[in-house]
């Protein structure tokens, strides 16, 4: 099966007007595509870094408040400089782009923009008819991040063509034995059920590893949920503000039909960011349940977040969740609701009955330099 086309889109900076995108990203993904979304008030920076990570196919961005002849001729322009030309702009602002503006836009090397009318099927049958096969460019020196982002996407199509099944149990043993014992990345796992905010908590926690370890390099791989040849909506960037920085390589991943909390593809890419130079690593799974354990024993995770929400019901359920078990550190995260406290005690009581070390942590994750989170932070780094 043919992988899924990935897009990313975005909402230039200072215009706060998400809702045409949000509808387009929804039929976009029923229609089979994976959209990367990056959100709204967003830099031209933040976007070429992002599709260049997440080696899109193409940038689609909404514009409304104007400048768009200049904002979109200036992504085209830092994707060139960066090497990059190969991801196509396309894009639409209702009647604030003039067909005027979209044959200068179009000069510039804009690809294609969609006027008020257009519907929804006609944009998707767009993407799939021309961002459906990589334009090829002529070779020339690529990036890092250019590099390490086209190895992810081979990794996650050999999977999808079902390409991958000859790796032995043994090979996969020995390759996890060799980067456990040769990285110097911190590989750390963060899991939890959908909402709890691993990606704020996460966001948070890379800001102060931006300030603590001013060279310091962050890998950050985050799933969200999608049925085999689907689309899916990855939405975390959406959420992270401070990991938009150059020293932040961010990948999105879509589960493409494989149960609990990651991707077929998730370890061989792991271990190509282990390989990669990066001082941390952080892999986010999906929103998960009860059953879920995604980070296996012996594998090159170390340590494991379990992120709470104070809202999961009751003692009987805590009884049910097995990363309770496995966790070597639980947060309860959104400690500022009312219900935290006892959600504190409650945890607390289930955590004792495991006789192991784990630590307990509130957080609130949402709030700046919040102490909950800055306590994570040093028992996190404790180990590294
Ligand atoms: C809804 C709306 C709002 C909502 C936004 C809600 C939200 N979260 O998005 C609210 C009320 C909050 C709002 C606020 C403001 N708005 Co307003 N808003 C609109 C409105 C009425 C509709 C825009 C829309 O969503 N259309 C629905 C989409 C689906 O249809 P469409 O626009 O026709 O788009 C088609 C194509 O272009 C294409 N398309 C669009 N984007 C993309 C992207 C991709 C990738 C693709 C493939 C296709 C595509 O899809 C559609 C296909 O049919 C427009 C007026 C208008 N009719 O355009 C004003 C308008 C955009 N707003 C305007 C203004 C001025 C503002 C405010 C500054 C008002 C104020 N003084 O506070 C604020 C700014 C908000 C901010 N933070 O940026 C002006 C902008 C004028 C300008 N550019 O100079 C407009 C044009 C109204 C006007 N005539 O004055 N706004
Ligand atoms: N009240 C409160 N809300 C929070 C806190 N942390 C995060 N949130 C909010 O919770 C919502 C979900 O946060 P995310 O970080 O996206 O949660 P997530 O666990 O990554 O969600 P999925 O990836 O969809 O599973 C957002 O609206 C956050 O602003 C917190 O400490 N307190
Ligand atoms: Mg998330």
């Amino acid at each position: 099966m043919a992988s899924p086309i990935r897009i990313l889109t975005a909402v230039p900076i200072c215009d706060g007007h998400d809702s045409a995108i949000n509808t387009i990203n929804l039929e976009f993904i029923r229609l089979g595509i994976e959209v990367i979304y990056l959100g709204y008030h967003r830099s031209v920076e933040d976007i070429v870094r992002a599709a260049i990570q997440e080696d899109v196919r193409a940038i689609g961005i909404s514009s409304y408040n104007g400048g768009h002849v200049e904002f979109f001729s200036e992504v085209v322009n830092l994707l060139r400089k960066r090497g990059a030309s190969d991801i196509k702009v396309f894009g639409g602002g209702g009647g604030t782009i003039t067909h005027d503006d979209a044959t200068a836009m179009r000069r510039k090397g804009v690809d294609k923009i969609f006027f008020a009318g257009t519907s929804l099927t006609e944009m998707a049958d767009y993407v799939h008819k021309n961002y459906g096969k990589r334009v090829k460019t002529r070779a020339r020196a690529r990036s890092r991040d250019i590099e390490l982002a086209r190895k992810l996407t081979e990794i996650e199509d050999r999977f999808c063509n079902k390409k991958k099944r000859s790796t032995s149990n043994k090979k996969i043993r020995d390759s996890r034995f060799e980067i456990r014992n040769s990285r110097r990345a911190h590989v750390i796992g963060f899991t939890g059920p959908g909402g709890a905010g691993k990606t704020t908590l996460i966001d948070e926690l890379v800001l102060r590893i931006l300030h603590r370890d001013p060279k310091g390099r962050i890998a950050i791989l985050s799933h969200d949920p999608s049925v085999v040849g689907e689309g899916a909506l990855l939405g975390d960037r959406a959420t992270m503000i401070n990991s938009q920085d150059d020293r932040v390589f961010m990948r999105s991943m879509a589960t493409r039909g494989q149960a609990g909390g990651l991707s077929p593809a998730t370890e061989e890419c792991l271990r190509e960011l282990a390989r990669g130079g990066f001082d941390y690593v952080i892999i986010e799974t999906v929103g998960t349940g009860q059953e879920a354990m995604p980070f296996q024993k012996n594998g090159i995770v170390d340590p494991t977040v379990l992120v709470m929400n104070p809202d999961y019901g009751s003692r009987l359920q805590l009884q049910k969740i097995v990363m309770l078990d496995l966790a070597d550190i639980v947060v309860v995260n959104k400690s500022d609701l009312v219900h935290a406290r006892t959600a504190h005690t409650e945890i607390e009581q289930r955590l004792e009955q495991n006789r192991r070390a784990q630590q307990l942590i509130d957080t609130v994750a949402k709030r700046h330099r919040d102490p909950g989170v800055d306590r994570l932070f040093d028992l996190i780094l404790g180990t590294k």
